[in-house]
């Protein structure tokens, strides 16, 4: 059977990740969610060109060739996008109405992108690197043309795992998800990992394009009243895959897994609660929990009341924050983190007789895969395997 990216949007293609059909740590190419906010550009290898300029004591453009001179480095990653879930919100937020499938995790490949900078010579008072796609068009609340681009602070474009990335998974980058060469800026929400890159400048001041801007900030309030804050790493989060929300159970033992994420960091820990968020339980993490990268987990719950259930879950990071209870309107449609009910029902039909040895499992074989891959990147490089998380 053919899986595929259910859609959100036609036009440009805003397409989600199928969770409930995941069955690997890594999420396959074709089913990876793609988020357009234009017409997809139409690069090949001989015309790509990447501009460098700006706060530099050497411009230069590169070709493909040139770039693939470069050493390579491999980051696995989890692309979370800023609305992801946006569909859940009380209260209506407008945008790409996200179910909880904006998110994917992959393996990346590239050139760190500070050595395309290094060789270009920052000037000392460089604050930020504009990253810009070859993608453009207009928005309803901005009519004149523009290119998709954002301001990425150095120490972040000059971390060694923010990569030029030409390889997804081993294969190519699909159009899609932004061929030839896109940035990956990992533990970052996805609006800063631009697709179709074409130009970097380095600015001695913050870029204040409309990505940035207009789109993609969250409200915060302090003492001095109401400011804008840009976003950028991801807050950690948890979601139930299976079973689905709306399923019937069977009284006995049954399997609750899912996936958890935290940014920058690790996920240390996830707990379940089957009773609308009043108790709480640890569940088990899956596979390997390294910086960046989504954890798998799982819960054997054992249930004999046929009734109505509200199961939550919760993920604590490795810097010990944790998932509110409720969305912050001050956030509005994005950085939605908060631990969503997620309703089941238990029916007085049969047994659920789901355990941990059960080696048909999903997961299991997820979990298999992920020590697998593992192991995999271990070979790759053994220095980066797990960096502390700690980012900048
Ligand atoms: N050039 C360009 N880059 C882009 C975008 C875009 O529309 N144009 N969308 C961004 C957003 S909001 C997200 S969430 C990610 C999604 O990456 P994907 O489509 O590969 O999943 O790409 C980012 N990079
Ligand atoms: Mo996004």
């Amino acid at each position: 059977m053919q899986i595929e990216r259910p859609i959100v949007t036609e036009y440009p293609e805003n397409s989600e990740t199928p969770l409930s059909e995941m069955r690997s740590w890594v999420t396959p190419n074709a089913v990876f969610f793609v988020r357009n906010h234009f017409a997809e550009p139409e690069l090949t290898l001989e015309n790509w060109r990447l501009q460098v300029h700006g706060h530099v004591r050497k411009r230069r453009a590169w070709t493909w060739e040139e770039l693939n001179e470069l050493p390579e480095r491999t980051v696995f990653a989890t692309i979370e996008c800023a609305g992801n879930g946006r569909s859940f919100l009380r209260q209506p937020e407008p945008g790409v109405q996200w179910g909880a499938g904006a998110i994917g995790h992959s393996e990346w490949t590239g050139v760190p992108l500070a050595t395309v900078l290094e060789a270009s010579r920052p000037l000392s008072d460089t604050l930020e690197v504009l990253c810009e796609g070859a993608d453009s068009g207009t928005e309803p609340d901005q009519p004149q043309p523009m290119h998709f681009a954002r301001g990425l602070p150095l120490a972040k474009a000059m971390h060694p795992d923010t990569l030029l990335a030409f390889r997804m998974n081993g294969e190519p980058l699909s159009r899609s998800h932004g061929a030839p060469v896109r940035l990956i800026v990992p533990g970052w929400y996805g609006v800063c990992s631009v697709k179709w890159i074409t130009r970097l400048e380095l600015l001695d001041h913050q870029f204040e394009g409309y990505f940035q801007t207009n789109k993609y900030t969250i409200r915060r309030r302090d003492a001095r009243g109401e400011c804008l804050k840009r976003l950028n790493r991801m807050a950690v989060k948890s979601q139930i895959i299976r079973p689905r929300a709306g399923s019937e159970l069977r009284p006995g033992v049954n399997r609750i897994s899912g996936i958890a994420w935290a940014g920058e960091e690790a996920v240390a820990k996830v707990e379940i609660s089957t009773d609308g968020g009043r108790s709480w339980r640890a569940a088990s993490l899956v596979g390997p929990q390294a910086p960046y990268s989504w954890t798998l987990w799982e819960y054997l719950w054992e249930v004999n009341t046929p009734k109505d259930y509200q199961f939550v879950s919760r993920a604590i990071s490795t810097a010990s924050e944790t998932q509110p209870a409720e969305h912050d309107s001050l956030r509005g449609g994005y950085m939605i983190n908060f631990a969503r009910p997620h309703p089941v029902r238990v029916i007085p039909s049969g047994r659920a007789q789901d355990s941990w040895g059960d080696t048909v499992s999903r997961l299991d074989d997820m979990a298999l895969e992920a020590v697998e891959l593992s192991r995999k990147r271990l070979d790759i490089d053994m220095d980066s395997e797990f960096t502390d998380g700690g980012g900048i």
